[in-house]
């Protein structure tokens, strides 16, 4: 079914709905580099607040069903993408992650027209940037050529460019990046190959704190993580109205801020 219209030159809007899922008992046995231990409560609370901050700043939040067999089931954002019309559903580069995918399958049917991906592909939504006409996308870990080229197929349909990103050091490409507005990347430097960006014309702000770096970028409101307060304070500078949310326990996960919601914008608008 053709596209009413194409998503390449939608402008930056806010996003109108998230898709979340709470934390199940499981999550003690999340995928994690960190040793520290994870408090579950803790968890549950921070959780708690971040959708609350969401939906205070106007996003209508919807709860996926819970999955209490899937340990890292609240990172939503990468078993999807949402393009315009279209959403892929992933195939995450961690094969435990694997069994969320038809669970949020059944949150998008609603909204958009699905799409899926067969082996060998791989990729985790941690790692699509987009930037108006374009998708970064990050080689990482968890996302591969394959996974790559299936998103330049879904990408194509709505006339947006896919350019690939060197994940050096980190999870996901939005691990060290992500939009504070159209034209201006906020970045911590050395953990991705920042070429491309600079290649693509975009502003960049670099900030130390690798929390700093994942936001979630409402307007002039800007979510970002209370472990980050010096990258607050530069995006201030900005002009921005920077809103700290504590996610200390999914930062102990590896997780960062975005992936705890799948955005999506109103159609005719795209979102970061
Ligand atoms: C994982 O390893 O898959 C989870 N423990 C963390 C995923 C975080 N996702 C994200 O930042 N997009």
């Amino acid at each position: 079914m053709p596209s009413p219209h194409r998503d390449r030159d939608a402008p930056l809007g806010r996003p109108h709905l998230a898709l979340v899922r709470d934390i199940s008992a499981s999550f003690q046995r999340s995928i994690r580099q960190a040793r520290a231990p994870l408090d579950l409560d803790k968890a549950a609370e921070q959780h708690a607040a971040y959708v609350d901050e969401l939906a205070e700043l106007g996003v209508d939040v919807r709860r996926l069903g819970p999955l209490p067999e899937c340990p890292d089931a609240v990172f939503v954002e990468d078993t999807a993408v949402v393009l315009g019309d279209h959403a892929l559903l992933t195939r995450p580069g961690a094969r435990a992650r694997r069994r969320e995918v038809e669970s949020v399958r059944e949150g998008l049917e609603p909204w958009r027209q699905l799409h899926t991906m067969e082996p060998p592909a791989t990729l985790d939504g941690g790692d699509v940037l987009r930037a108006g006409p374009r998708l970064f996308v990050g080689l990482s870990e968890r996302t591969n050529q394959e996974g790559l080229a299936r998103l330049a197929d879904i990408a194509a349909l709505e006339g947006l460019e896919t350019i690939p990103v060197a994940v050096q050091q980190g999870l996901h490409l939005k691990s060290a990046c992500t939009l504070l507005d159209a034209h201006t990347l906020l970045l911590c430097d050395g953990r991705v190959d920042a070429r491309p960006f600079k290649d693509a014309g975009l502003d960049r702000l670099v900030v130390r704190e690798p929390a700093g770096a994942n936001v979630v970028a409402l307007g002039s409101v800007i979510l970002m993580s209370a472990a980050a307060p010096k990258s607050a304070d530069v995006v201030a500078k900005r002009g921005y109205e920077p809103r700290l949310v504590d996610v200390g326990e999914m930062h102990k996960a590896d997780g960062a801020l975005t992936c705890l919601s799948l955005r999506i914008a109103q159609k005719g608008e795209w979102t970061a």
